[in-house]
Protein backbone atom coordinates (compact mmCIF):
# COMPACT_ATOMS: atom_id res chain seq x y z
CA UNK A 1 0.00 0.00 0.00
CA UNK A 2 1.28 3.66 -0.99
CA UNK A 3 1.23 6.48 1.71
CA UNK A 4 -0.63 8.83 1.47
CA UNK A 5 0.41 12.71 2.26
CA UNK A 6 -1.87 15.36 2.74
CA UNK A 7 0.11 18.88 2.35
CA UNK A 8 -1.36 22.37 3.22
CA UNK A 9 0.70 25.57 1.38
CA UNK A 10 1.41 22.88 -1.65
CA UNK A 11 1.63 25.93 -4.02
CA UNK A 12 4.63 27.48 -1.84
CA UNK A 13 8.31 26.78 -2.29
CA UNK A 14 8.64 24.22 0.38
CA UNK A 15 5.03 22.46 -0.84
CA UNK A 16 7.02 22.27 -4.14
CA UNK A 17 9.68 20.41 -2.40
CA UNK A 18 7.98 18.39 -0.35
CA UNK A 19 5.80 17.57 -3.10
CA UNK A 20 8.46 16.04 -5.35
CA UNK A 21 10.71 14.03 -2.59
CA UNK A 22 7.53 12.19 -1.21
CA UNK A 23 6.35 11.43 -4.73
CA UNK A 24 9.57 10.15 -5.45
CA UNK A 25 9.15 7.81 -2.65
CA UNK A 26 6.12 6.54 -4.25
CA UNK A 27 3.55 8.12 -1.87
CA UNK A 28 0.51 9.50 -3.37
CA UNK A 29 -0.03 13.71 -2.45
CA UNK A 30 -2.55 15.66 -2.08
CA UNK A 31 -2.43 19.13 -1.54
CA UNK A 32 -4.46 21.88 -0.73
CA UNK A 33 -4.27 24.98 -2.95
CA UNK A 34 -5.94 28.69 -2.67
CA UNK A 35 -8.92 29.98 -5.25
CA UNK A 36 -6.97 32.79 -6.62
CA UNK A 37 -7.88 35.34 -10.09
CA UNK A 38 -4.56 34.32 -10.97
CA UNK A 39 -3.00 31.50 -11.76
CA UNK A 40 -0.61 29.86 -8.35
CA UNK A 41 0.75 26.44 -9.21
CA UNK A 42 3.59 27.68 -11.25
CA UNK A 43 5.57 25.76 -8.91
CA UNK A 44 3.82 22.38 -9.21
CA UNK A 45 2.82 23.00 -13.14
CA UNK A 46 6.00 20.86 -14.37
CA UNK A 47 4.89 18.06 -12.16
CA UNK A 48 1.19 17.94 -12.43
CA UNK A 49 -1.26 15.99 -14.93
CA UNK A 50 -4.80 15.76 -15.58
CA UNK A 51 -6.33 13.58 -12.81
CA UNK A 52 -8.17 11.44 -15.77
CA UNK A 53 -4.86 10.07 -16.39
CA UNK A 54 -3.84 6.29 -15.40
CA UNK A 55 -1.59 6.19 -12.25
CA UNK A 56 -1.67 10.00 -11.20
CA UNK A 57 -0.39 10.09 -7.71
CA UNK A 58 -1.13 13.78 -7.18
CA UNK A 59 -4.29 15.55 -6.56
CA UNK A 60 -4.91 19.17 -5.68
CA UNK A 61 -8.28 20.01 -3.83
CA UNK A 62 -9.79 24.02 -3.59
CA UNK A 63 -9.31 24.99 0.51
CA UNK A 64 -8.24 27.88 2.58
CA UNK A 65 -6.95 27.71 6.28
CA UNK A 66 -9.83 29.78 7.16
CA UNK A 67 -12.32 27.31 6.49
CA UNK A 68 -11.91 24.12 9.39
CA UNK A 69 -15.25 22.80 6.94
CA UNK A 70 -13.34 22.07 3.95
CA UNK A 71 -9.75 20.95 6.40
CA UNK A 72 -12.50 18.46 7.35
CA UNK A 73 -13.68 17.13 3.91
CA UNK A 74 -10.34 17.09 2.09
CA UNK A 75 -9.13 14.53 5.00
CA UNK A 76 -11.90 12.35 4.44
CA UNK A 77 -11.37 12.61 0.96
CA UNK A 78 -7.54 12.20 0.65
CA UNK A 79 -7.76 9.85 4.07
CA UNK A 80 -4.03 10.56 4.68
CA UNK A 81 -1.09 8.73 6.80
CA UNK A 82 0.96 12.08 7.31
CA UNK A 83 -0.25 16.11 7.41
CA UNK A 84 2.48 18.61 6.81
CA UNK A 85 0.74 22.00 7.94
CA UNK A 86 3.15 24.12 5.34
CA UNK A 87 0.07 27.10 4.53
CA UNK A 88 0.87 30.62 5.58
CA UNK A 89 1.27 33.86 5.39
CA UNK A 90 4.66 33.60 6.05
CA UNK A 91 6.19 37.22 4.97
CA UNK A 92 7.59 38.91 8.03
CA UNK A 93 7.23 42.69 6.84
CA UNK A 94 3.67 41.94 5.50
CA UNK A 95 2.25 40.53 8.88
CA UNK A 96 3.06 43.91 10.20
CA UNK A 97 0.89 45.07 7.37
CA UNK A 98 -2.06 42.30 7.91
CA UNK A 99 -1.70 41.23 11.64
CA UNK A 100 -5.37 40.00 11.86
CA UNK A 101 -4.89 37.44 8.64
CA UNK A 102 -1.48 36.37 9.73
CA UNK A 103 -2.46 35.63 13.04
CA UNK A 104 -5.62 34.09 11.49
CA UNK A 105 -3.96 31.71 8.44
CA UNK A 106 -0.74 30.51 10.93
CA UNK A 107 -2.25 30.57 14.48
CA UNK A 108 -5.90 29.61 14.04
CA UNK A 109 -5.08 28.08 11.29
CA UNK A 110 -3.15 25.36 12.47
CA UNK A 111 -5.69 25.05 15.41
CA UNK A 112 -8.15 24.23 12.54
CA UNK A 113 -6.22 21.61 11.27
CA UNK A 114 -5.24 20.38 14.29
CA UNK A 115 -9.05 19.94 15.53
CA UNK A 116 -9.71 18.23 12.03
CA UNK A 117 -6.87 15.77 12.42
CA UNK A 118 -8.57 15.04 15.99
CA UNK A 119 -11.49 14.19 14.75
CA UNK A 120 -10.54 12.84 11.70
CA UNK A 121 -8.74 9.86 13.44
CA UNK A 122 -11.44 9.00 15.77
CA UNK A 123 -13.68 8.57 12.74
CA UNK A 124 -10.82 6.64 10.34
CA UNK A 125 -9.83 4.66 13.97
CA UNK A 126 -6.20 5.74 12.23
CA UNK A 127 -3.36 7.22 13.28
CA UNK A 128 -1.96 10.34 11.30
CA UNK A 129 1.39 12.09 11.88
CA UNK A 130 1.53 16.31 11.75
CA UNK A 131 4.11 18.39 11.28
CA UNK A 132 4.28 21.63 12.09
CA UNK A 133 6.39 24.41 10.17
CA UNK A 134 7.55 26.01 12.72
CA UNK A 135 10.30 28.89 12.40
CA UNK A 136 13.28 30.10 14.30
CA UNK A 137 11.73 34.05 13.91
CA UNK A 138 9.90 32.66 17.29
CA UNK A 139 13.52 33.19 18.44
CA UNK A 140 13.69 36.19 17.71
CA UNK A 141 15.48 38.67 19.94
CA UNK A 142 17.08 35.28 21.81
CA UNK A 143 21.06 35.29 21.06
CA UNK A 144 22.17 32.85 19.19
CA UNK A 145 22.92 29.92 18.62
CA UNK A 146 19.33 28.89 19.36
CA UNK A 147 18.73 25.27 20.02
CA UNK A 148 15.42 23.43 20.85
CA UNK A 149 15.99 24.27 24.78
CA UNK A 150 16.07 28.55 23.29
CA UNK A 151 13.12 30.61 24.95
CA UNK A 152 11.02 31.98 22.15
CA UNK A 153 11.29 35.51 21.92
CA UNK A 154 9.08 36.91 18.93
CA UNK A 155 9.58 40.02 16.87
CA UNK A 156 6.33 40.25 14.84
CA UNK A 157 2.66 38.78 14.53
CA UNK A 158 3.94 36.50 12.11
CA UNK A 159 6.12 34.86 14.65
CA UNK A 160 3.79 35.41 17.62
CA UNK A 161 1.24 33.26 15.33
CA UNK A 162 4.35 30.67 14.62
CA UNK A 163 4.79 30.48 18.44
CA UNK A 164 0.74 30.20 18.78
CA UNK A 165 0.94 26.98 16.93
CA UNK A 166 4.14 25.61 18.01
CA UNK A 167 2.47 25.75 21.12
CA UNK A 168 -1.36 24.68 20.09
CA UNK A 169 0.86 21.24 18.34
CA UNK A 170 2.91 20.57 21.54
CA UNK A 171 -1.07 20.66 23.60
CA UNK A 172 -2.38 18.48 21.17
CA UNK A 173 0.22 16.18 21.46
CA UNK A 174 0.33 15.98 25.09
CA UNK A 175 -3.58 16.43 25.82
CA UNK A 176 -4.77 13.46 23.07
CA UNK A 177 -1.05 11.55 22.25
CA UNK A 178 -1.39 12.61 18.76
CA UNK A 179 1.94 12.03 16.57
CA UNK A 180 3.05 15.43 16.08
CA UNK A 181 6.15 16.97 15.34
CA UNK A 182 7.21 20.73 15.44
CA UNK A 183 9.96 21.69 12.84
CA UNK A 184 11.99 24.79 13.93
CA UNK A 185 13.43 25.48 10.71
CA UNK A 186 15.68 28.61 10.20
CA UNK A 187 15.28 30.63 6.87
CA UNK A 188 15.65 27.97 3.78
CA UNK A 189 15.73 29.53 0.31
CA UNK A 190 16.06 28.09 -3.48
CA UNK A 191 15.46 29.58 -7.23
CA UNK A 192 11.82 28.55 -6.34
CA UNK A 193 12.26 30.89 -3.49
CA UNK A 194 9.03 33.81 -3.64
CA UNK A 195 10.71 36.93 -5.07
CA UNK A 196 9.77 38.93 -1.82
CA UNK A 197 12.31 37.28 0.58
CA UNK A 198 15.61 39.06 0.80
CA UNK A 199 17.88 35.96 -1.26
CA UNK A 200 15.55 35.89 -4.27
CA UNK A 201 15.15 39.68 -4.09
CA UNK A 202 18.84 39.95 -4.96
CA UNK A 203 19.61 36.99 -6.98
CA UNK A 204 16.84 38.02 -9.29
CA UNK A 205 17.86 41.85 -9.19
CA UNK A 206 21.65 40.48 -10.12
CA UNK A 207 20.30 38.53 -13.36
CA UNK A 208 18.07 41.82 -14.27
CA UNK A 209 21.39 44.12 -13.96
CA UNK A 210 22.97 42.25 -15.77
CA UNK A 211 20.85 41.79 -18.74
CA UNK A 212 19.81 45.53 -18.71
CA UNK A 213 16.68 45.02 -17.15
CA UNK A 214 17.40 46.85 -13.89
CA UNK A 215 19.19 49.42 -12.52
CA UNK A 216 18.78 49.98 -8.89
CA UNK A 217 18.05 47.39 -6.09
CA UNK A 218 15.95 48.98 -2.96
CA UNK A 219 16.83 47.35 0.17
CA UNK A 220 15.84 47.32 4.22
CA UNK A 221 18.37 46.43 7.53
CA UNK A 222 21.68 44.80 5.83
CA UNK A 223 22.73 44.45 9.03
CA UNK A 224 20.71 41.64 9.79
CA UNK A 225 22.24 38.62 9.99
CA UNK A 226 21.04 34.90 9.36
CA UNK A 227 21.52 31.10 8.99
CA UNK A 228 20.40 30.36 4.94
CA UNK A 229 20.40 26.53 4.06
CA UNK A 230 18.63 25.10 1.13
CA UNK A 231 14.85 24.04 0.74
CA UNK A 232 15.59 20.99 -0.71
CA UNK A 233 17.55 19.53 1.93
CA UNK A 234 15.09 21.10 4.64
CA UNK A 235 12.03 18.72 3.44
CA UNK A 236 14.21 15.82 4.01
CA UNK A 237 14.09 16.70 7.10
CA UNK A 238 10.23 17.24 7.70
CA UNK A 239 9.88 13.62 6.25
CA UNK A 240 12.34 12.68 8.59
CA UNK A 241 10.63 14.10 11.73
CA UNK A 242 7.75 11.43 10.59
CA UNK A 243 9.60 8.38 10.37
CA UNK A 244 10.59 8.11 13.81
CA UNK A 245 8.86 5.98 16.23
CA UNK A 246 8.04 8.96 18.62
CA UNK A 247 7.37 12.26 18.09
CA UNK A 248 9.75 15.32 18.79
CA UNK A 249 10.95 18.95 18.20
CA UNK A 250 13.58 20.00 16.12
CA UNK A 251 15.69 22.85 15.26
CA UNK A 252 16.93 22.32 11.44
CA UNK A 253 19.81 24.84 10.54
CA UNK A 254 23.10 25.04 8.65
CA UNK A 255 25.38 26.11 11.86
CA UNK A 256 26.68 29.35 10.09
CA UNK A 257 25.20 32.71 9.63
CA UNK A 258 25.86 35.79 7.22
CA UNK A 259 24.65 39.09 7.03
CA UNK A 260 22.44 40.84 4.10
CA UNK A 261 25.50 42.67 3.41
CA UNK A 262 27.81 39.37 2.83
CA UNK A 263 24.61 37.81 0.74
CA UNK A 264 25.02 40.84 -1.28
CA UNK A 265 28.83 40.51 -1.77
CA UNK A 266 28.53 36.72 -2.84
CA UNK A 267 25.55 37.36 -5.19
CA UNK A 268 26.64 40.33 -7.31
CA UNK A 269 30.81 39.45 -6.74
CA UNK A 270 29.55 36.06 -8.60
CA UNK A 271 28.81 38.40 -11.84
CA UNK A 272 32.16 40.45 -10.94
CA UNK A 273 30.10 43.90 -9.91
CA UNK A 274 29.90 45.72 -6.96
CA UNK A 275 26.52 46.11 -5.19
CA UNK A 276 27.35 49.38 -3.91
CA UNK A 277 27.11 50.71 -7.32
CA UNK A 278 23.45 49.66 -7.14
CA UNK A 279 22.17 49.52 -4.00
CA UNK A 280 20.12 51.88 -2.24
CA UNK A 281 17.81 51.52 0.87
CA UNK A 282 14.35 52.18 1.50
CA UNK A 283 12.84 52.74 4.64
CA UNK A 284 9.78 50.96 3.58
CA UNK A 285 11.78 47.58 3.89
CA UNK A 286 12.78 47.99 7.10
CA UNK A 287 10.89 46.41 10.11
CA UNK A 288 9.39 48.12 13.30
CA UNK A 289 11.04 45.96 15.12
CA UNK A 290 13.76 43.40 13.75
CA UNK A 291 15.80 40.17 13.95
CA UNK A 292 19.68 40.71 14.41
CA UNK A 293 20.90 37.50 14.34
CA UNK A 294 19.38 33.46 13.81
CA UNK A 295 21.79 30.72 13.89
CA UNK A 296 20.85 27.21 14.65
CA UNK A 297 22.15 25.00 16.31
CA UNK A 298 21.11 21.45 14.64
CA UNK A 299 23.00 18.87 16.93
CA UNK A 300 19.52 16.92 17.74
CA UNK A 301 18.36 16.86 14.30
CA UNK A 302 21.67 15.28 13.55
CA UNK A 303 22.41 12.82 16.49
CA UNK A 304 18.58 11.83 16.32
CA UNK A 305 17.12 12.19 12.62
CA UNK A 306 20.89 11.42 10.82
CA UNK A 307 20.34 14.82 8.92
CA UNK A 308 22.98 17.29 7.66
CA UNK A 309 22.54 20.35 4.93
CA UNK A 310 24.25 19.49 1.63
CA UNK A 311 24.04 22.67 0.48
CA UNK A 312 26.31 25.58 2.01
CA UNK A 313 26.07 29.75 1.34
CA UNK A 314 27.81 30.17 -1.23
CA UNK A 315 26.37 27.70 -3.45
CA UNK A 316 23.16 28.43 -2.74
CA UNK A 317 23.45 32.06 -3.53
CA UNK A 318 25.78 30.53 -6.63
CA UNK A 319 22.74 28.15 -7.41
CA UNK A 320 19.83 31.15 -7.65
CA UNK A 321 22.32 33.35 -9.39
CA UNK A 322 22.84 31.13 -11.61
CA UNK A 323 18.75 30.58 -12.14
CA UNK A 324 18.28 33.72 -12.34
CA UNK A 325 20.70 34.56 -15.05
CA UNK A 326 18.88 32.14 -16.81
CA UNK A 327 15.15 33.76 -16.21
CA UNK A 328 16.57 37.27 -16.83
CA UNK A 329 17.55 35.84 -19.97
CA UNK A 330 15.13 34.63 -20.97
CA UNK A 331 13.45 37.89 -20.12
CA UNK A 332 15.20 40.09 -22.61
CA UNK A 333 14.71 37.50 -25.45
CA UNK A 334 10.88 38.26 -25.23
CA UNK A 335 11.14 42.09 -24.88
CA UNK A 336 13.38 42.08 -27.83
CA UNK A 337 10.95 40.50 -29.88
CA UNK A 338 8.87 42.62 -28.97
CA UNK A 339 6.66 41.57 -26.29
CA UNK A 340 5.20 42.74 -23.06
CA UNK A 341 7.13 41.25 -20.29
CA UNK A 342 4.61 41.27 -16.71
CA UNK A 343 6.84 40.48 -13.80
CA UNK A 344 5.62 38.50 -10.87
CA UNK A 345 5.24 41.01 -7.92
CA UNK A 346 6.37 43.99 -10.24
CA UNK A 347 3.27 46.02 -8.28
CA UNK A 348 4.53 44.28 -4.78
CA UNK A 349 5.22 46.70 -2.09
P1 LIG B 1 5.58 30.26 0.96
O1 LIG B 1 5.17 31.63 1.34
O2 LIG B 1 6.40 30.04 -0.25
O3 LIG B 1 4.27 29.34 0.82
C1 LIG B 1 3.18 29.49 1.68
C2 LIG B 1 2.05 28.60 1.23
O4 LIG B 1 0.91 28.80 2.08
C3 LIG B 1 1.57 28.87 -0.21
O5 LIG B 1 1.19 27.66 -0.80
C4 LIG B 1 0.34 29.75 0.02
O6 LIG B 1 -0.58 29.71 -1.03
C5 LIG B 1 -0.22 29.05 1.26
N1 LIG B 1 -1.18 29.88 1.98
C6 LIG B 1 -1.05 31.15 2.40
N2 LIG B 1 -2.16 31.56 3.03
C7 LIG B 1 -3.01 30.52 3.01
C8 LIG B 1 -4.34 30.31 3.48
N3 LIG B 1 -5.00 31.27 4.14
N4 LIG B 1 -4.92 29.11 3.27
C9 LIG B 1 -4.28 28.13 2.60
N5 LIG B 1 -3.02 28.26 2.13
C10 LIG B 1 -2.41 29.45 2.33
O7 LIG B 1 6.31 29.63 2.24
P2 LIG B 1 7.48 28.53 2.30
O8 LIG B 1 7.17 27.44 1.38
O9 LIG B 1 8.78 29.22 2.25
O10 LIG B 1 7.32 28.01 3.81
C11 LIG B 1 6.46 26.92 4.14
C12 LIG B 1 6.08 27.02 5.61
O11 LIG B 1 7.26 26.99 6.41
C13 LIG B 1 5.35 28.31 6.01
O12 LIG B 1 4.46 27.98 7.03
C14 LIG B 1 6.45 29.19 6.54
O13 LIG B 1 5.93 30.12 7.45
C15 LIG B 1 7.34 28.16 7.23
N6 LIG B 1 8.75 28.48 7.31
C16 LIG B 1 9.46 28.82 6.20
C17 LIG B 1 10.80 29.04 6.25
C18 LIG B 1 11.60 29.42 5.06
O14 LIG B 1 12.73 29.90 5.25
N7 LIG B 1 11.11 29.21 3.85
C19 LIG B 1 11.53 28.90 7.55
C20 LIG B 1 10.69 28.49 8.65
C21 LIG B 1 9.34 28.29 8.51
P3 LIG B 1 -0.42 30.70 -2.33
O15 LIG B 1 0.62 30.06 -3.19
O16 LIG B 1 -1.77 30.69 -2.89
O17 LIG B 1 0.03 32.01 -1.77
P1 LIG C 1 12.80 36.46 7.19
O1 LIG C 1 13.22 36.49 5.65
O2 LIG C 1 12.16 37.71 7.63
O3 LIG C 1 14.01 36.00 7.94
O4 LIG C 1 11.68 35.33 7.18
P2 LIG C 1 13.46 37.69 4.63
O5 LIG C 1 14.23 37.11 3.51
O6 LIG C 1 12.21 38.42 4.33
O7 LIG C 1 14.41 38.69 5.47
C1 LIG C 1 15.69 38.29 5.96
C2 LIG C 1 16.42 39.52 6.51
O8 LIG C 1 16.76 40.37 5.42
C3 LIG C 1 16.46 41.72 5.80
N1 LIG C 1 16.24 42.54 4.61
C4 LIG C 1 15.23 42.38 3.71
N2 LIG C 1 14.24 41.47 3.64
C5 LIG C 1 13.37 41.55 2.59
N3 LIG C 1 12.40 40.65 2.48
N4 LIG C 1 13.47 42.54 1.64
C6 LIG C 1 14.46 43.48 1.69
O9 LIG C 1 14.53 44.36 0.85
C7 LIG C 1 15.39 43.39 2.77
N5 LIG C 1 16.48 44.13 3.12
C8 LIG C 1 16.97 43.60 4.22
C9 LIG C 1 15.22 41.58 6.68
O10 LIG C 1 15.02 42.76 7.45
C10 LIG C 1 15.58 40.34 7.49
O11 LIG C 1 16.37 40.69 8.60
C11 LIG C 1 11.81 34.15 6.41
C12 LIG C 1 10.40 33.70 6.00
O12 LIG C 1 10.51 32.64 5.08
C13 LIG C 1 9.62 33.22 7.20
O13 LIG C 1 8.39 32.63 6.79
C14 LIG C 1 10.45 32.17 7.94
O14 LIG C 1 9.76 31.73 9.09
C15 LIG C 1 11.81 32.75 8.31
O15 LIG C 1 12.46 33.15 7.13
C16 LIG C 1 12.68 31.73 9.03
Amino acid sequence: MRKVALITGITGQDGAYLTRLLLGKGYVVHGIIRRASTFNTERLDDIYRDPHEPEVRLFLHYGDMSDSTVLRRVLRLANPDEVYNLAAQSHVRVSFDQPEYTADTVALGTLRLLEAVREFQQEAGKRVKFYQAGSSEMFGASPPPQNERTPFYPRSPYAVSKVAAHWFAVNYREAYGMFICNGILFNHESPLRGETFVTRKVTRAVGRIVHGLQRKLYMGNLDARRDWGYAGDYVEAMWLMLQQDEPDDYVIATGESHSVRELLDVAFGYVGLDWRDYVEQDPRYFRPTEVDHLLGDATKARKKLGWEPKVRFRELIQMMVEHDLELAARERTLREAGHTVVLPGTATP
